[in-house]
């Protein structure tokens, strides 16, 4: 599309393809999709594709067979033997899912023989939730947490007249086996309520422009509803016409959009409407929209994103980060089953380190989704380069329980926060594309290697790239969130940054706040005590062996120390640095991490086309600024606080 970046399919990488004779079979609007696509590339290349055996009996480099007629299965294979790479599937999403694999694999797909091989989605569903606003929000703006310009969905007020956008929007998310949209903001204000009933057929204009690339649309809606649309005196969830309400708009959104796939949902957070207005539980507020939707096939995620955000911070016994578990684990078994609980990865909010939430091992009766949050929110903004794949990994292949990890744990699915916009970068930072497409491939399969799924979006975003490239975007990439996390807050203690936007330092931002997210630094010491045996006993939320784990010092790791433990200046890490010095040392390699990073960005001018290197360029710049602003704002914090000179007497 013209004036916007490819992104991940570049032209080049459909050569291959578009270079040789292709044979489809099958019939369907994916299997049209997919048409559409070696069309193009043929037509882009010179190669030849037929529909179906061609006239004299062709001999074909690549066969993609429709060989069932559902369009629900998602699996594929692919082998190649006598000089043909074939590709079979049953649903039209599995052949799609397979011509993109064909891509990815590019020469190499067409190249000696291979046994057929079953390619399948570990995760069923992967889900981006985009925190659009149809209306510009007087503060959130109209992206709330975007970093990425406007809206891809919504422009003056209403869907995008002009939906070719969103249609390459879809082709990138299939490229990277993404599956499902959900295209407004969970916090839910009035003219977004109404996508819900009278405005839905907006809704049905970007779910048209998303379907040929198999991807079903969802939607936020307000737990109020049926107050503030339909004029009742109640939302009760156990009230029977509030459930002839919800039944009725349910229907008129399926008429509008058969294969809608559901809501999300946040009720009861941070000033959201819910079930508790009504003495109700969440399990009742979540059942009941589940039994407006199961008649239709679809499914209510509902966000355990539940806290007390008007919390008194001198009190040190209430913790926020008990709040998902406390609320939720009691009504374990008592959700419907087309009722997903989607849990945030952390039990705090999106902070560079937390330890995984104990939620998650701790609801074998309830079906859940894990949220993360590709939008850099508290990860430097899109304006400074964090790739958040190691850390994702680190997530999904975290040891709940029982061998179980958090990838096999999410049989609800996997959502990430979008971090796109209508920039013609889609995602602001270049770089940032990275996050989309590795969120993506690790939704597909959580225990993906995550440089290897680097090593992917390097080889598609710049085709051919010569090694010094390569090994370029490597060493600005790889290690960028742990250079994140060094020079802001420490330790896996969270926050610290300014109140309102979260962008940039401001140690005590919160800490005097009612947002239940503090640091407890004073003359001694720092960091919360979440043991069992005298703090706000978070730790004993997690099973064995983690509940032992995090709860002594002696076992705790590093990085989670603050996290779990108020500590003193001078408490010694098992790596063996004291904690002080340990933030000195650390704020100090981020800055320099970040200059380091900077110069290999520059030398690499020449080799990446000049809009994207200056684009870049520019953004490391402030990247550097804000890092040194960190780095002194902590340090000179912590000195001050403990009086402790820094052991290297380098100027703080
Ligand atoms: O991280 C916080 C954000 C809010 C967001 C909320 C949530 C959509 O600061 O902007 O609201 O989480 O996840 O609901």
């Amino acid at each position: 599309m013209r004036g916007v970046d490819p992104a991940w399919l570049p032209d080049g990488v459909f050569r291959p393809i578009g270079t040789r004779r292709t044979l489809i079979r099958g019939s369907g609007p994916l299997v049209d999709t997919v048409h559409t696509e070696v069309a193009g590339a043929c037509a882009r290349f010179g190669g030849r594709v037929d529909l179906d055996a061609g006239p004299g009996g062709a001999a074909y480099d690549l066969a993609l067979e429709l060989t069932g007629d559902g369009d629900g299965s998602e699996a594929f294979t692919c082998g190649r033997a006598d000089g043909r790479t074939t590709v079979t599937a049953s649903g039209g999403r599995g052949l799609l899912y397979g011509l993109f694999h064909v891509v990815r694999l590019g020469e190499a797909a067409f190249q000696g023989a291979y046994p057929p091989e079953l390619f399948r989605p570990r995760v069923a569903l992967r889900m981006l939730d985009h925190w659009d606003n149809v209306a510009v929000h007087p503060v959130m703006g109209q992206v709330e947490r975007g970093y990425a310009g406007g809206s891809l969905f919504w422009q003056d007020g209403r869907a995008r007249g002009d939906l070719e956008r969103v249609r390459a929007y879809g082709r990138l998310l299939a490229a990277c086996g993404i599956n499902a949209v959900a295209v407004n903001n969970v916090n839910v204000h009035a003219t977004e309520a109404r996508l819900l009933t009278d405005r839905i057929g907006e809704v049905a204009e970007i779910a048209g422009a998303l379907r040929p690339y198999g991807i079903r649309t969802h939607l936020s809606v307000t737990f109020a509803a049926p107050v503030v649309l339909g004029g009742l005196a109640s939302a009760d969830p156990l009230d029977a016409e509030v459930r002839a309400w919800w039944a009725r708009a349910v229907a008129g959104v399926y008429a509008a959009i058969p294969d809608f796939g559901g809501f999300v949902v946040k009720a009861d957070s941070e000033g959201q409407p819910g079930p508790f207005a009504y003495g109700r539980t969440h399990a009742d507020g979540a059942n009941m929209l589940a039994a407006a939707l199961e008649p239709h096939g679809g499914t209510v995620h509902w966000r355990a994103f539940v806290y007390d955000h008007r919390q008194d911070w001198r009190d040190r016994t209430t913790d926020r980060a008990r709040a998902a578990y406390d609320h939720f684990v009691p009504l374990d078994g008592e959700f419907a089953d087309n009722a997903v609980l989607q849990i945030k990865h952390g039990p705090l909010d999106f902070q560079v380190r937390e330890p995984v939430s104990p939620l998650i091992g701790a609801m074998p009766g309830t079906r859940l989704a894990v949220e993360l949050q590709a939008t850099q929110e508290y990860t430097g903004q899109q304006r400074h380069v964090c790739w958040l794949g190691p850390m994702w990994s680190e997530v999904l292949r975290f040891p709940v329980e029982q061998g179980s990890s958090v990838g096999e744990l999410a049989r609800g699915g996997l959502v990430a926060v979008s971090n796109v916009g209508d920039d013609p970068f889609w995602t602001g930072h270049p770089l940032a594309q990275a996050n989309l497409y590795t969120f993506g491939r690790l939704a597909w399969q959580p225990d993906a290697d995550p440089a290897a799924v680097l090593d992917e979006w390097i080889r598609l975003t710049f085709p051919d790239p010569p090694e010094p490239l390569t090994d370029g975007l490597h060493a600005v990439l790889d290690g960028s969130w742990r250079t994140y996390e060094k020079y802001t807050a420490p330790l896996g203690v969270g926050f610290m940054v300014q109140p309102g936007h979260h962008y940039g330092p401001s140690v005590d931002g919160y800490e005097y706040s009612p947002w239940g997210t503090y640091h407890f630094a004073d003359r001694d010491g720092l960091g919360v005590d979440r043991s069992r045996a005298t703090g706000t006993g978070y730790a004993g939320q997690y099973g064995k062996p983690w509940s032992e784990v995090y709860e002594s010092t002696d076992t705790c790791p590093d990085e989670l120390l603050l996290f779990f433990h108020h500590v003193s200046y001078g408490h010694m890490l098992h790596s063996g640095t004291t904690v002080i010095q340990h933030i000195y040392d650390t704020h100090f390699e981020g800055v320099e991490e970040v200059e380091a990073a900077r110069e290999v960005w520059a030398s690499l001018a020449g080799l990446v086309d000049p809009a994207r290197h200056a684009r870049v360029a520019e953004l490391f710049e402030e990247q550097l600024r804000s890092a040194r602003e960190w780095r002194d704002q902590i340090n000179s914090y912590f000195f001050r606080k403990s009086g402790v000179p820094d052991a290297h007497g380098r100027r703080i």
